[in-house]
């Protein structure tokens, strides 16, 4: 199949794994191509069947917003008109469902359908989407298209409550690339980081509000107090300045190591006992998943979709939003028990094997030929 895949190029979860899509159906002989403002993080290297089409939204004096969706617009309609496209996948529905739409409708006028599927992914729908100033549209443009995934059944419930949808929307999890999430040897890098042994716990996120970053600091706080042990932290983004100033008032800049955004975060969590995400929304949780992928079980909310990748007593905790005290003692308990978190380690990576990249790429080619079947019977 021709495909074309639209997202955000940024360290964001959406782009991540749009990115990872892309690039897993190439390497089955699908053509893809990626339409974007920015050459996505991990597209960098070339690759065989990977084509990349830049938009850029013109500057002018009049406009105080470069009018990006006109300029995506315009490029997907060249795009599926020159390249010969067979579908358009289209990742977090603001503004790409809707940009997709207006796409859809030129082509039609020249005699060219192209179905359109639109993949949710979590805040365009609990944080986003619900705001006055999106919300028709992303419902409209929801039902406007050939195709509806969303990446867990908790957001797909959520979309359904909070918006009123006619299309049935499909399942498709998250996945997870072994080729590149598997434990390795990292001992030296180990004994740079803990010299004396201590546990290494690690959280990677955006440093957005959401992700509640005081609260891994404050569970981190009341686990070093009672095991040595050492904190990662890997990302960057609005809060991260916050948390400097938090550590150095609970005087734990030793303890504590800021690493900003790593390409290599899988090395890094080859050294990782625990993976703390205390997040106040979590649709999926894909750095969750890339953690048990590597053998670290995970702390985390309840919330969203968490629960259907990190299992309660088994893969890791789970506690209520905001209870770092109940966090924290699951985090000792596993830490203390070597037997536990040997067990846990190994029933977290058997976990992340649900969602590995073989199972789930093979659900979208088979959704995509559904939709394209389906939109040539309408
Ligand atoms: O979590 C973020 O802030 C980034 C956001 C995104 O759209 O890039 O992540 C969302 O999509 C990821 C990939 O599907 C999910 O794993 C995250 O859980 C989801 N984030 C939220 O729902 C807050």
């Amino acid at each position: 199949m021709k495909i074309g895949i639209v997202c955000y190029p940024t360290y964001g979860g959406s782009g991540v794994l749009a990115t990872e899509l892309g690039k897993g159906l190439a390497r089955k002989g699908h053509k893809v191509h990626f339409v974007t403002y920015r050459q996505p993080a991990r597209l960098a290297s070339f690759q065989e069947n990977v084509f990349y089409h830049e938009v850029s939204a013109a500057d002018y004096p009049l406009f105080e917003f470069p009018p990006y969706d006109t300029a995506l617009a315009s490029k997907l309609v060249d795009v599926v008109k020159y390249e010969k496209l067979d579908i358009l996948h289209v990742h977090y529905a603001i503004p790409h469902a809707a940009v997709a739409y207006m796409a859809k409708k030129i082509l039609i006028s020249e005699d060219k359908y192209i179905p359109v599927v639109t993949t949710l992914h979590g805040t365009d729908i609990t944080l986003v989407g619900t705001n006055q100033s999106f919300a028709p549209v992303v419902a409209f443009s929801i039902n406007k298209s050939d195709g509806v995934t969303a990446v867990s059944q908790s957001l797909k419930d959520q979309t359904n409550e909070y918006f009123k949808i006619d299309n049935e929307i499909k399942v498709i999890y998250n996945f997870i690339d072994f080729e590149r999430f598997r434990k390795s040897n990292k001992d030296h890098f180990k004994k740079a980081i803990a010299p004396n042994e201590e546990k290494i716990l690690v959280h990677v996120s955006n440093f957005r509000k959401v992700k509640r970053v005081e609260d891994v600091v404050q569970i981190f706080k009341r686990v070093q107090e009672k095991i040595p042990s050492k904190l990662l932290l890997i990302g960057d983004g609005p809060e991260r300045r916050n948390m400097e100033d938090l550590c150095r008032k609970l005087k734990l800049c030793d303890e504590i190591r800021f690493l900003g955004k790593q390409d290599a975060v899988e090395e890094l969590l080859a050294v990782a006992d625990l993976f703390l995400m205390p997040s106040e929304s979590e649709s999926f949780g894909l750095a969750a998943l890339e953690a048990m992928a590597c053998e670290v079980p995970v702390i985390s909310s309840n919330i969203g979709g968490l629960p259907e990748v990190n299992i309660h007593g088994v893969t890791g905790f789970l506690s209520n939003v905001g209870d770092v005290e109940d966090m924290a003692n699951n985090a000792i308990r596993l830490l203390k028990d070597k037997a536990l978190l040997t067990q846990f380690r190994a029933n977290a990576l058997k976990q992340a094997e649900r969602f590995d990249i073989e199972h789930i790429l093979p659900e979208y080619e088979n959704y995509y030929r559904e939709v394209i079947e389906r939109a040539k019977l309408d």
